[in-house]
């Protein structure tokens, strides 16, 4: 895949402090391109900073460069140091969101600053006119996947991978191994193209792996086990499931941000479930994330714009609701009730 990137070479040849924002609650794919883009610029000479909205998971650790300018700054822990670093910079990178909403904290902050914007996004009807410069599209795995092509299509790159430094390569395999569920689902053939070139560029598969999915703690495993024998509720008619994840539960099983990742695929395993709902309790308590997924055609981005102030992908979704999480089943059976049948496939 190439890329016009003649636009973004313009911004980019002026900028020195340039700051990478990830969306909120961030995954893999929002860690993976913020680091990834770090390396990548800082070792053109630039000035790059991280800024994520809220905490990322303890597994993704590794990719938070070691070096006391690379370190990630968390706005919700650090309001006024992130605010001034968006007032200051040259340019703005977006990473992994459509909505500048997704940033949270900093949505005003990014739109009063001076500073040049540039998108890089994946998800449906980004908010392309609120930057300078925008790369959206949803023909890609992930945000990992679209950054490794703009990348290569960069003059300094050329094609050559061996031109992107290893660490950024091993955020922008990990971005990608994590959106994708590790090549379960929004897998493309130029996604397996991008591995390969990853892989021979010297990305160790294995390790990232390792490193990423299988160093959750025992706690998180338990969880995992009660969410399914206790938590899981099937609804037959529906071909839905849904878990409910209360942040009294959290507290018992010492839940860490992302340890919840994945949760929400687990109900598909059973061959009935086309879809599938997460519901957890958000930290403080105001509102209950959603996250859902879906089988084959069957529209979850439609189902979660209608009913769940949120969007995504056909097949891969998230929104919230203000309302207490016991109210939550019925609110989901009802809305599994009214979705109109013209909307449920894409
Ligand atoms: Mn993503």
């Amino acid at each position: 895949m190439t890329i016009d990137t003649k636009s973004l070479e313009k911004i980019l040849q002026k900028a020195r402090d340039i700051v990478l924002i990830g969306h909120f609650n961030p995954d893999g794919d929002a860690v993976g391109s913020v680091t990834a883009a770090w390396h990548f610029l800082r070792a053109a000479g630039k000035r790059p900073r991280i800024i994520l909205p809220s905490p990322y998971p303890e597994t993704l650790k590794f990719l938070d460069p070691d070096n006391p300018q690379g370190r990630i700054i968390i706005a919700e822990e650090h309001l006024e140091e992130a605010r001034a670093l968006v007032r200051d910079a040259d340019l703005i990178v977006c990473l992994d969101h459509n909505r500048l909403a997704r940033t949270e904290y900093l949505e005003a902050d990014i739109l009063a600053s001076k500073a040049q914007k540039v998108l890089v996004d994946h998800h449906l009807a980004a908010e392309t006119f609120r930057f300078d410069v925008a790369f959206s599209t949803v023909d890609v795995s992930s945000t990992c996947e679209l950054l490794f092509w703009i990348l290569l299509s960069l003059p300094e790159v050329d094609g050559d991978t061996a031109r992107i430094p290893l660490p950024c390569a091993e955020s922008l395999y990990v971005g990608m191994m994590t959106d994708t569920n590790n090549f379960f689902n929004s897998v493309y053939p130029d996604t397996f193209t991008m591995a390969s070139l990853l892989i021979a560029r010297g990305v160790d598969k294995d390790a990232m792996q390792e490193k990423v999915l299988n160093c959750y703690s025992e706690s998180r495993t338990r969880l995992m086990g009660h969410m399914i024998q206790d938590k899981m509720t099937l609804l037959p008619q529906y071909g839905a499931a849904y878990m409910l994840l209360s942040n009294l539960e959290k507290d018992e099983y010492d839940y860490r941000p992302g340890d919840s990742e994945g949760f929400v695929n687990l109900p598909l395993a059973i061959g009935s479930v086309q879809v599938s709902a997460l519901f957890t309790d958000n930290v403080d308590g105001k509102y209950v994330r959603v996250s859902l997924r879906s089988k084959g055609r069957i529209d979850v981005n439609r189902f979660a714009r209608r009913f769940f102030a949120g969007g995504g992908h056909r097949n891969a979704a998230g929104g919230r609701l203000y309302m207490p999480l016991e109210e939550v089943p019925a609110y989901f059976e009802h809305a599994l009730a009214s979705w109109p049948e013209e909307e449920k496939f894409s």
